[in-house]
């Protein structure tokens, strides 16, 4: 097989919509372009428009929506022998494709999930051919599919469920309405003879006796040529095993056996070591002068090499007293999912890079996650994405590509969606990481909730994607892995038996905190498994003065347009608002609220992670919305939009540790809950103190307690621990080993908080400082804004509430000119004390 990679010499062209006067020269003779690239990003490198994420020119490219495109460049092949194939390879078009060969319609494209082959070995000519793809605006053909087939409900205006293209591209509540056009994964001729490896799905396993299995089937295409029908060989090796099959004269697949005894076990991080193993597959022609001797082969025509992982996955479902479980169990472990979802990385996907998706993977595992769920409005990932997972212990959880929409199940769609849904679940089978494929994102929630019944008028919605097509897909080719129907889904139940998001059955997605109600309100229901819930928070400082900026430059004010613009949820900022005010107050100035907006964040996603963890084995899962942004925006991300980690990362990082120590209401009473999510018992005494805020101690008490491995340990305290005399002024400070809690009985508001808990001092360090602070009074959250004076700097640890006398020590990473005295004061250093004292003085700190 030989392979050219088409990647260079491409011009592409406008050939339609109304494209702005001083480009349309531009764009009608063409530029040079490479590929993989989309429509924006071949403007951007040729400087024709400005960055979209920045300030206001998102607005500015609604044009592109509407155009459609043509890439065209010169292709010299040589003409073919009589038994050999030429192949074109798209990896992948966005969207709505024709592809001509010299004029001639060779393929026709409506689905960016896909890639495509296309036989055009009859078309080779010995002149320079004209390779030529036209692309069509993909909204144009949605609403054009919505007219033909009758609409149907969405959770935003633009008819994204009628065509597949990433749900997001349409723009999301946090991300841009940006309709990329193109070819967006690599393209190439492939030349090859014989047969070659169409599908090799290595299905792993692990004995009860501990032999690692692969059962490796194998697809192969034949060429329709002269020796096409040849007997084959298949050659699998992995972990020191190995073995050979045979493809029958004609026969298009196989199936061989590799076993690997005392396989070493892949585990999800946290859990143990992530081995991995090269299994290769070799197809040859079989020996003509030895056809019965299996090991004699003639000529290699093709070979496939992926590292896989032994271990199992089974998701439990099963009824218990609460309701209908959702636990995974890894190797037989059942564990605790801590996890957050995850949306393509950066909205032009093209330039996504390996060492990007690294290092988002490694804040994931820096907040101490296990897992993370592929949420079904962006793509199947990058090959990229899911080694990195595998290496990382980083579970997936893969959502179908279908959110929150009802989706018609009328063709082309439904051929489509399944198409996309065979390639993507053969092409993941061998990476460990993957442990969950689901049916879509609240297809089922918004069907049942959203008032859709009565928009669909007795249409199809999606029902069938969900309950058949998808989980008939998954069982015929991946019956390795488990399929959840959706998220949110009540397993086991018809639709009209339990609500989809009831919380006492399978997963639940917790949305009425932020749009409608208090934080607090997490406390109010215990679900089996929260897979969405999360608080909205604007980007760090950087970001913002990077990419979210007025007329003059300077950031853009809360209620500026462009600030507006970078936030997309609904109501977005008074829902920030209504959020802070019982716990924060509302600050007036924009670096307080700033401030207070990201510290809400983070603190009500922590409450809710403590809660949930707390009620382990009952919750089996907390997976907050979203790890990641795809441009800087205000968002429910940890991680803003320029990579930069935003309090909630901090927050998560805590909340999820291994061990932790928490102060929960049960019966009535605050109780201490001591999560231990390690191999080994925690055995320890736990130090008890209720104190008034300046540290005198009113009560204490010290209480030994063991906690088995993976379990939380449920513990009373005593009635004069939890009974304070004077809650405005007083708190409950527990700590066991390194981990420590403070629970205070009123909102930060209503307490009693010295403006200036902290004394402060810097030292230089090699690579920046280390600031050190001691608390005269309890000083809540004590953070550095480190971006405020670097937008390259990093700090490791933020959020430290620290007790009457206690110290912390913050590294600051940084190599800028910074004057270090800046450390030690705000907008650098805060404090929720600085944010709530002057806010109830009707004053404001910061610049
Ligand atoms: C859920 C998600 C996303 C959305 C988020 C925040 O609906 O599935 O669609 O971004 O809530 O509103």
């Amino acid at each position: 097989m030989t392979l050219t990679d088409l990647r260079d010499g491409w011009t592409l062209t406008a050939t339609a919509g109304d494209v702005p006067d001083h480009l349309a020269e531009r764009l009608r003779t063409g530029l040079r372009v490479h590929v993989p690239g989309t429509s924006h990003t071949h403007l951007l490198d040729a400087g024709l428009i400005d960055d979209p994420y920045l300030d206001d020119h998102e607005q500015r490219l609604a044009w592109m929506k509407r155009v459609d495109w043509a890439y065209e460049r010169e292709l010299v092949l040589d003409l073919p022998a009589d038994d050999e194939r030429v192949d074109l390879v798209l990896g992948g078009v966005d969207t709505v494709g024709t592809v001509l060969l010299d004029g001639e319609v060779v393929l026709r494209t409506r689905d960016m999930h896909r890639s495509y082959r296309v036989d055009v070995r009859d078309r080779v000519r010995p002149t320079t051919q004209r390779l030529r793809v036209e692309i069509a605006s993909a909204l144009a053909y949605a609403e054009a599919e919505a007219e033909r087939v009758g609409p149907r409900p969405a959770a935003y205006t633009q008819p994204f469920n009628m065509v597949r293209k990433m749900a997001c591209s349409f723009g999301w509540d946090w991300g841009p309405d940006l309709q990329t056009a193109g070819l967006w994964r690599p393209v190439r001729v492939e030349r090859w003879r014989v047969a070659r490896l169409a599908g090799v799905r290595p299905l792993v396993t692990v004995e009860p006796d501990g032999t690692g299995v692969v059962e490796v089937h194998v697809d192969v295409e034949r060429s329709g040529l002269p020796g096409g029908d040849a007997g084959l060989v298949v050659h699998a090796s992995v972990a020191g095993a190995d073995v050979v099959g045979r493809v029958a004269p004609g026969a298009t697949s196989a199936v061989v056996r590799l076993e690997v005894p005392h396989a070493p076990l892949w585990w999800p991080v946290g859990h143990g070591g992530q081995p991995l193993h090269a299994l290769t597959v070799e197809l040859s022609a079989a020996d003509v002068a030895a056809p019965a001797e299996p090991r004699g082969t003639g000529p290699l025509l093709g070979t496939w090499t992926r590292r896989i992982g032994f271990r199992t996955v089974e998701l439990d479902t099963s009824v218990d007293d609460h309701g209908t479980a959702f636990t995974l169990r890894v190797n037989g472990r059942p564990l605790f999912v801590k996890g957050a979802n995850w949306i393509p990385d950066d909205h032009l996907l093209t330039r996504l890079t390996r060492e990007r998706v690294a290092r988002r993977l490694d804040q994931a595992v820096g907040a101490h996650l296990n897992l993370l769920r592929v949420w079904g409005g962006g793509v199947y990932e990058s090959e990229d994405f899911y080694e990195l997972c595998d290496e990382r212990g980083l579970l997936v959880w893969q959502d179908f590509l279908l959110a929150c929409a009802a989706y018609p199940e009328e063709q082309p769609l439904r051929d489509e969606i399944e198409a996309e849904a065979r390639e993507h679940v053969a092409r993941l089978t061998p990476h460990p990481s993957l442990v969950l494929w689901n049916g879509g994102n609240e297809n089922l929630w918004g069907h049942e909730d959203w008032g859709w019944k009565d928009d669909l008028e007795g249409r199809t919605w999606g029902h069938a994607y969900a309950t058949e097509v998808l989980a008939a897909v998954v069982a015929e080719l991946d019956p390795t892995r488990p399929y959840a129907a959706n998220s949110p889904f009540s397993p086991g139940f018809g639709p009209q038996e339990v609500h989809p998001n009831d919380p006492d059955h399978g997963t639940h997605h917790q949305w009425e905190v932020w749009n409608r109600v208090d934080y607090s309100v997490y406390r109010d229901e215990v679900p089996r498994f929260c897979s969405e819930f999360g608080f909205q928070g604007p980007p760090t400082w950087a970001t913002l003065r990077r990419a979210v900026r007025d007329e003059d430059g300077a950031v853009a004010g809360k209620e500026h347009p462009t600030f507006l613009l970078h936030q997309k949820a609904d109501d977005g900022n008074g829902k920030l608002d209504r959020g802070m005010a019982p716990h924060l107050g509302v600050p007036d100035r924009f670096a307080d609220w700033h401030w207070a907006g990201q510290l809400n964040q983070a603190r009500a996603v922590r409450f809710a992670v403590e809660h949930y963890r707390s009620w382990w084995p009952r919750t089996a899962g907390a997976i907050v919305w979203q790890l990641n942004d795809c441009w800087p925006v205000t968002s429910w991300a940890a991680v803003d939009g320029d990579e930069r980690p935003k309090p909630l990362w901090y927050a998560m990082r805590a909340a999820f540790a291994e061990r932790v120590v928490t102060v929960q209401p049960r019966d009535g009473r605050e109780a201490l809950l001591v999560v231990n999510d390690t191999p080994t018992l925690w055995k320890g005494v736990a130090r008890l103190e209720r104190q008034r805020l300046d540290g005198s101690v009113l009560a204490s008490a010290e209480l030994p307690l063991t906690v088995g491995a993976w379990s939380v340990g449920t513990f009373a305290l005593a009635e004069a621990l939890v009974t304070p005399v004077d809650p405005a002024r007083e708190a409950l400070v527990v700590t066991l080993d390194h981990a420590r809690h403070v629970h205070t009985w009123v909102e930060d508001v209503a307490l009693d908080l010295h403006p200036e808990p902290l004394t402060a001092g810097v030292t230089p360090t090699q690579d920046g400082y280390e600031v050190e602070v001691v608390a005269r009074s309890l000083a809540k959250d004590v953070t550095l804004l480190v971006d405020r004076l670097d937008p390259g700097a990093r700090v490791d640890d933020a959020l430290v509430t620290l007790p009457a006398g206690a110290r912390a020590r913050f590294r600051v990473r940084t190599s800028a000119p910074i004057d270090p005295q800046d450390l030690l004061r705000a907008p650098v250093l805060r404090t929720a004390n600085d944010v709530v004292v002057p806010a109830a003085r009707g004053a404001a700190v910061g610049r």
